[in-house]
């Protein structure tokens, strides 16, 4: 296993469509290892392939809260929203790729996703809460979507502005 860089915006690869996974095979298992290791490193609740640098259909994610709590990693890939819930709920969302800022998101507050599993066995994972959430956010990334793309312009602008502006003097 290694941990990998995380990209930050404005990376162009966290802007492209992902390509769907063909075959399940060793590269894949030893990415979502690499994917993991990250993921508990930085820490964060999920990631996404895009995130470093890899533009596949591939995500991991782990919301066990409670520190107490078994690790309960999961690998998805080619996840998919097959069903959304009408109502909704908010949740304070950061991202990996955008460090140190958080925001208010709404968004279906259950969804089910059909996905293959790390064996590449197909399954469905009927999900609420903060698992319905981070399944949303790591599944708009595999899109080129960012949390910040649903709030208002001016904090969206503000906030893609200061990492445009990082980036340029190469903080
Ligand atoms: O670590 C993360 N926490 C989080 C909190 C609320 C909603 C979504 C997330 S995902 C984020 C890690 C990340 O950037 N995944 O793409
Ligand atoms: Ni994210």
């Amino acid at each position: 296993m290694a941990k990998r860089p995380i990209l930050i915006i404005p990376d162009p690869v966290l802007r492209r469509v992902a390509e769907p996974v063909t075959a399940v095979d060793d590269r894949i298992k030893s990415l979502a290892d690499d994917m993991l290791e990250t993921m508990y490193a930085a820490p964060g609740i999920g990631l996404a392939a895009p995130q470093i640098g890899i533009s596949e259909r591939l995500v991991v994610l782990d919301v066990a809260t409670e520190d107490d709590a078994e690790p309960a990693p999961m690998v998805l890939i080619n996840p998919e929203i097959v069903a959304r819930s009408e109502e909704t709920s908010v949740y304070e969302e950061g991202c990996l790729s955008i460090p140190d800022y958080t925001e208010d998101v709404e968004r279906p507050a259950r969804v089910t996703v059909r996905y293959l599993d790390r064996e590449g066995a197909e399954r469905t994972v009927d999900a609420d809460g903060l698992l319905a959430t981070c399944l949303q956010h790591e599944i708009d990334h595999l899109n080129g979507v960012l949390f910040v793309d649903y709030l208002s312009r001016l904090k969206r602008e503000r906030v893609l502005k200061k990492f445009a502006k990082q980036a340029k003097l190469g903080a």
